[in-house]
C-alpha cells in the first residue's frame, strides 16, 4: 500500500459517524450510472461521445490489460494527458485496479515529470506524443532506464505503446483485482507549493469523495447539468469543486474543451448547452472582453446558467460583472489541493457573492485563523489561515520536514493563506507561503531560485511577485551575479531555466540586477522590500 499520514482513528470514528466518509472507492461514482441509466451522455470530446457505458467499457479494458500486465493495489502510475476524454478514462482504469495516478499538468516539463517520478516510482506511464518530451524516445528512455516497465502514448502507431489500443477488448478483469480500500490513497494532487521540490498529496477515496457529494449539493448538479471543462482536467479544481467526478456522480455531462479561450468555449457552449463552467479570474476577464467587443456573442451563452470563479484573487469589481454581461449566477471558489474548499452558496446574498470567496463545505472543517504568534484573531482582522477535516490531507508524501512546517501539533494544515474572517465566511487578501499566483498557476520562489542558481555566473537570486493587470501577480528574478560576470540577458536566463526543463510557466516574466539583496534582521532575503522596491519604480 501507499504510505501516507492518516487521520486519528478518533476523527476517522467521527468522520464514519456523520456519514462522510463511505468507506466506498470513487469508482462507485461510474458504478453507480451503469445502475442508473447507463445510456446517458458522459462525456463530450470533440466530435466524440461517451456514455457511462462506454466509460465504463473502456476503463475496464484499459484495467484488465494493466492487470494482466501486473499491476495492481500499491503501484503508482504517472499520468500526462491534455484535456481529452482519455484523461477520466485512465483515471478510473487506474483506480479500478488500485494503481495511484500522478496527474501532471500538460504543461509540465522534464524537470517536473523526473521529479513526480522520483518520488512515486510509477510503474506505468501514460502520456502524449503531442507533448515535447515524447516526441521522440529520449525522455521515454529514461523513465524505462529509471524504472518505469510501460509506457503507453496518445497518438502512438505501435500497439505495444498505444493507448489506443490498450483502450481496446482484450482480456477479462482478474477477479481478485479492484480498487485499493476506500481508507487508503486513491491518487495524488500536487501541490501548488512554495518548496524546492513540487510536493504530492495522497489523497484517500473517502476523503476525496466526500469533498465531491458535499460539493455537488453545495453547486447544484444534476443530470440535467452540462459541464464545461476548459482549465486542466486533473487540477483539483477542475475535478472535485464540483468538478468533472461532481457531474459524474450527479450523472451528468461534462464538455472537454482545450483552453478556455473564449471563442472556442462559446462556440461549445452553444453548441452542447453547457451550464456550468468553473474558471480562473484572468479567464473570466477574456470572457468578460469577448462579450463587450460583440454583445451578440451573448446569444451563445443562454444556456450557461453557473459560473465557478477560484485559484487567484477574483476583484470585486470583476466578480460583479459576470451575472451582469454574462447572465449568469457567479459562485466563488476558494480551494487547495490539499483540501479545504469554501464557496459562495446559491442563496447568499449579493454582498457575500461578490466579496467573499465563501465558507468551508463541512460543519467538520475547523478553520482557525492565527496571528504571528499563532494565536487566534478576532473577526474581521487578517491572519493566517490553518484548517483540519474530513478531506483536508495530513501529510505531504514522504515529507517529514515540510510536514513538521505545515502542521501544528494538533494536525491543522497551514495553507500559507492570509484570510479575514466574518460570520463564517473568508475573505482571501494575502499570502505568506514564498509562491507567486500567476493567474491561478502556482510557482514555488524557491524551486526557481534554486535553478537560477545553477547558473554559473549567480550567486545570489530572489523570486518575488509583481502586480499584474490581468494575471493578478507575475514574477520577477533579483540576481546577483559573480564579481566581474558579464550581465545576462532575459532571454538567456530564460534559456538557461528551459534547458534545465522547467514548466514554461514558471519561467520569469522580469528580472532585475542589483550588487546584493536586501536582508531582514535574523538574514533572510527580504522579499517585501523587494517587491516594495518594484512597487516603486511601478508608481
Ligand atoms: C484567492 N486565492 C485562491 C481564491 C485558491 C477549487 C478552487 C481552487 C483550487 C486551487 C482548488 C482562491 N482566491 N478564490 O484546489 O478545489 C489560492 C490560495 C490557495 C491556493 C491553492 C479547488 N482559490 N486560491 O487553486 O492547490 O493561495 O488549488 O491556498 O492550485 O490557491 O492552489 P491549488
Amino acid at each position: 500500500m501507499i504510505e501516507f499520514s492518516p487521520w486519528p482513528p478518533e476523527f476517522a470514528d467521527r468522520y464514519r459517524a456523520a456519514g462522510y466518509w463511505i468507506d466506498q472507492p470513487l469508482t462507485r461514482i461510474l458504478e453507480t450510472q451503469l445502475v442508473v441509466d447507463p445510456t446517458a451522455e458522459a462525456l463530450i470530446c470533440g466530435d466524440r461521445r461517451f456514455s457511462y457505458a462506454d466509460l465504463d467499457r473502456l476503463s475496464r479494458n484499459l484495467a484488465a490489460r494493466l492487470a494482466q500486465a501486473g499491476l495492481g493495489r500499491g503501484d503508482a502510475a504517472l499520468v500526462q494527458l491534455p484535456n481529452v476524454a482519455e484523461f477520466y478514462i485512465v483515471f478510473f482504469a487506474l483506480l479500478r485496479i488500485g494503481v495511484a495516478p500522478v496527474n501532471a499538468l500538460f504543461s509540465h516539463r522534464r524537470l517536473e515529470l523526473s521529479s513526480y517520478a522520483a518520488q512515486v516510482a510509477p510503474r506505468v506511464v501514460i502520456a502524449s506524443r503531442a507533448h515535447e518530451l515524447f516526441r521522440d524516445d529520449a525522455f521515454a528512455d529514461e523513465l524505462r532506464a529509471g524504472g518505469v516497465e510501460h509506457l503507453l502514448f496518445l497518438g502512438e502507431d505501435a500497439p505495444a505503446h498505444s493507448l489506443a489500443h490498450w483502450l481496446e477488448p482484450g482480456c477479462d478483469l482478474p477477479q481478485d483485482a479492484g480498487p485499493t480500500p476506500a481508507d487508503q490513497v486513491a491518487f495524488f494532487q500536487l501541490s501548488g507549493g512554495s518548496t524546492g521540490t513540487p510536493k504530492l498529496i495522497p489523497r484517500t477515496h473517502n476523503d476525496y469523495d466526500y469533498s465531491i457529494r458535499a460539493s455537488v449539493a453545495i453547486c447544484g448538479v444534476t443530470a440535467a447539468t452540462r459541464f464545461l471543462c476548459a482549465l486542466p482536467a486533473g487540477h483539483n479544481f477542475t475535478m472535485s469543486s464540483p468538478g468533472v467526478l461532481g457531474v459524474f456522480h450527479a450523472g451528468g455531462t461534462v464538455v472537454m474543451a482545450p483552453s478556455p479561450e473564449p471563442l472556442t468555449c462559446f462556440g461549445l457552449i452553444a453548441r452542447e448547452g453547457v451550464t456550468m463552467a468553473p474558471l480562473v479570474p484572468p479567464a473570466v476577464a477574456l470572457w468578460l472582453r469577448a462579450v463587450e467587443d460583440d454583445p451578440a456573442r451573448r446569444a451563445q451563452l443562454i444556456t450557461l446558467e453557473t459560473m465557478l470563479v477560484g485559484g487567484a484573487n477574483f476583484a470585486e469589481a470583476t466578480a460583479r460583472r459576470v451575472p451582469e454581461l454574462l447572465d449568469c449566477r457567479l459562485q466563488q471558489v476558494f480551494g487547495m489541493a490539499e483540501g479545504l474548499v469554501n464557496y459562495t452558496r446559491r442563496d447568499d446574498p449579493p454582498g457575500i457573492v461578490f466579496a467573499t470567496q465563501g465558507r468551508p463545505i463541512s460543519p467538520d472543517d475547523e478553520i482557525r485563523v492565527l496571528d504571528g504568534d499563532g494565536r487566534p484573531v478576532p473577526d474581521g482582522t487578517p491572519g493566517a489561515l490553518a484548517t483540519r477535516g474530513p478531506y483536508t490531507f495530513r501529510g505531504y508524501y514522504r515529507s517529514p520536514e515540510h510536514n513538521a512546517e505545515a502542521f501544528d501539533s494538533e494536525g491543522f494544515y497551514h495553507s500559507g493563506d492570509v484570510v479575514v474572517r466574518q460570520n463564517g465566511y473568508l475573505r482571501v487578501v494575502g499570502r505568506i507561503k514564498d509562491q507567486i499566483n500567476r493567474g491561478g498557476e502556482k510557482i514555488a520562489a524557491e524551486e526557481i531560485e534554486n535553478l537560477l542558481l545553477r547558473h554559473s555566473d549567480i550567486t545570489h537570486a530572489a523570486l518575488v511577485s509583481v502586480p499584474d493587470a490581468h494575471l493578478g501577480e507575475k514574477s520577477c528574478a533579483f540576481l546577483v551575479l559573480r564579481h566581474g560576470a558579464e550581465r545576462l540577458s532575459p532571454p538567456a536566463l530564460r534559456r538557461h531555466l528551459l534547458d534545465l526543463g522547467v514548466a514554461e510557466y514558471k519561467l520569469p516574466d522580469r528580472f532585475r540586477f542589483a550588487d546584493a539583496l536586501p536582508l531582514t534582521a535574523v538574514g533572510k532575503i527580504d522579499k517585501r522590500s523587494l517587491r516594495d522596491s518594484l512597487a516603486a519604480v511601478n508608481a
